[in-house]
């Protein structure tokens, strides 16, 4: 038998004496803001490692979640809404995505449902051929990686209209499947897993089980902080905000086991940063009513993600400008 001969390296790619092999490997979730990127990976992982709101731009990092089953595990790689930037923070989200796509084994792009196919999808997928499409010699254009179709949000579809939707998407370029979903619902979620996870290649297993997450505890306790503000705060202010954690100091061993209980707290320093002065009191809210909000919904995650009991210290500060200053944008990791 030749190495050429039909059947022989792909029964090898995909199977092994005992079974399937395992499929490993990064998947950059992409699309327009608001599509439901996050909310998506969240619900595929089946717990909260991506911030997700009703506003636009509300990712702003390329946060790694991890799904793991049986047969693969899968780095899913949320990225910022893909759109015209205004600001030099909209440019640096722009970037995030494309260095996310470098080094990725699938792309998922998530089409809305309830929203009709637009210019903006059109850019991403030009953006995304001329990345990563090969013309062969007869001329037809195929992906280097599998570009997979989400279509999102079909809840609230009849379905007459999803299948219209799903007749414009497959007019709109040539992906390699496209597979609708309800991230609210539930509904059709496994068969996306299946259908990523079937255009994985073979590679071990790079996490354990129970890891969801690559972001760090600082990073993490960040994210959770500025979503809880999203969700508190009613205008357009959520844009204005960026969060750091300076620190986090755990107990010493012997406070822990003051009382057998563990009494004493790790202390975690939060900086939440306004673009101007003004803002300030709207962040704090009346008799500080936003940061007693935040703290309390944050109790809880924040003690898994220290590990022990933790106090979360919240201070406003002001960054004049930020979104447009590089100068600021970097101090504030961007
Ligand atoms: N009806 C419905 N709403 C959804 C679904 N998935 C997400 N949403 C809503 O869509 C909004 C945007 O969700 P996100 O997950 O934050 O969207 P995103 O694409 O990550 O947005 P950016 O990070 O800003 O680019 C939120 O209000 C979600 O609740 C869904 O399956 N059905
Ligand atoms: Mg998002």
């Amino acid at each position: 038998m030749t190495e050429n001969e039909p059947g022989a390296a792909s029964d090898r790619n995909t199977h092994s004496e005992n079974g399937p092999a395992y499929r490993s490997g990064f998947v950059a979730v992409v699309g327009r803001p608001n599509v439901g990127k996050s909310t998506l990976i969240n619900a595929l992982i089946g717990t909260h490692v991506a911030i997700a709101s009703s506003r636009p731009e509300t990712t702003r990092k390329a946060i790694r979640g991890i799904l793991t089953t049986d047969g693969a595990q899968l780095v899913l790689v949320d990225t910022p809404g893909i759109h015209r930037p205004r600001t030099l923070l909209g440019q640096r989200l722009n970037d995030i995505v494309d260095d996310s796509l470098s080094e990725v084994d699938e792309i998922a792009v998530l089409l809305p449902a309830d929203q009709e196919i637009g210019p903006g999808d059109r850019r991403i997928i030009a953006r995304l051929r001329s990345q990563f499409a090969r013309t062969s010699g007869d001329g037809a254009v195929a992906w280097r990686i599998p570009l997979i179709a989400i279509v999102t949000k079909i809840d609230g579809l009849t379905r007459e209209q999803l299948i219209s939707k799903m007749t414009q998407i497959d007019e709109l370029a040539n992906f390699t499947e496209i597979v609708p979903v309800s991230a609210l619902t539930g509904d059709n979620l496994d068969e996306v897993r299946k259908v990523l996870i079937g255009h994985m290649p073979q590679g071990p297993q790079m996490y354990p089980d129970d890891q969801v997450s690559e972001e760090r505890p600082k990073e993490s306790i960040a994210e959770l902080v500025r979503g809880a503000f999203l969700e508190e705060l009613d205008d357009e202010l959520p844009h204005s905000l960026a969060v750091v954690v300076d620190s986090i100091d755990y107990p010493d061993a012997g406070d822990g086991e003051r009382g057998g209980t563990g009494s004493a707290k790790a202390q975690v320093a939060v900086s939440i940063y306004v673009e101007r002065d003004s803002q300030k009191p709207i962040i704090i809210g009346r008799r500080a009513e936003h940061l007693v909000f935040v703290k309390k919904k944050l109790r809880t995650p924040v003690n898994r993600i220290v590990g022990c009991k933790a106090h979360l210290d919240l201070h406003v500060k002001v960054a004049k400008e930020w979104q447009s200053d590089p100068k600021q944008l970097e101090r504030l990791g961007f």
